[in-house]
């Protein structure tokens, strides 16, 4: 678990049966007045998907300060002629108080917030590299206290109804997730949770 000043993330990954590279990449990073996190799925699997998913996270990397959309644009452009990938990007504005979030293909979000309520995004379909047709980013209003579950295709709707989502300590999320997960696993999983924990006096 990593705990930064605002937010905090913790991280489950693991590769699918009888591969050693996970096709999934992940990054995330706190700043002054922002913070971003993003996974990557690559198509196929082992090596191949993991340079897809690789080349997402670099993309990402070096455009922080451009909108989400600028920076699923640029992620396309540079997939082009590799396997490709789907992502799913989410960006906290400290500032504004704001965050914005996309996925493009089997990358899942649900935020709960404090207050009880739920939400699932909607994708975008097809994927980098050579089916995209652009993509939309919802921008909503920050609470404290939210929770943003980002996960790859390897996680499985009916593991997504369990309460402990909503626990304030995303360490308790990840390793309840792994404890109480489908071990027979048929693809890489990534699920990354991340607490916007609100401004500390
Ligand atoms: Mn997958």
């Amino acid at each position: 678990m990593i705990s930064g000043r605002y937010v905090d993330v913790s991280v489950y990954q693991k590769a699918k049966k009888g591969n050693h590279f996970c096709g999934d990449s992940y990054f995330f990073i706190e700043e002054d007045q922002i913070f971003l996190g993003v996974l990557a799925d690559g198509l196929g699997s082992g090596e191949i998907a993991k340079e897809s998913s690789q080349a997402v996270i670099d993309i990402v990397k070096q455009h922080k300060n451009k909108t989400v959309k600028e920076v699923v644009d640029l992620c396309n452009k540079e997939l082009i002629g590799m396997r490709g990938a789907v992502m799913g990007i989410l960006k906290i504005d400290l500032t504004d108080q704001t965050f914005s979030f996309s996925t493009i293909g089997n990358i899942g979000i649900i935020i709960f917030e404090k207050a009880g309520k739920k939400k699932r995004n909607i994708p975008s379909s097809g994927y980098l590299g050579s089916r995209y047709r652009g993509v939309k980013v919802m921008t909503e209003k920050l609470t404290e206290g939210t929770n943003f579950i980002v996960f790859s295709d390897g996680v499985q709707d009916k593991e997504l109804s369990a309460c402990y989502f909503k626990d304030c300590d995303v360490e308790r999320i990840t390793n309840a997730y792994a404890q109480y997960n489908d071990n027979s696993r048929q693809d890489d999983t990534t699920l990354m949770a991340i607490r916007y924990k609100g401004e500390k006096d």
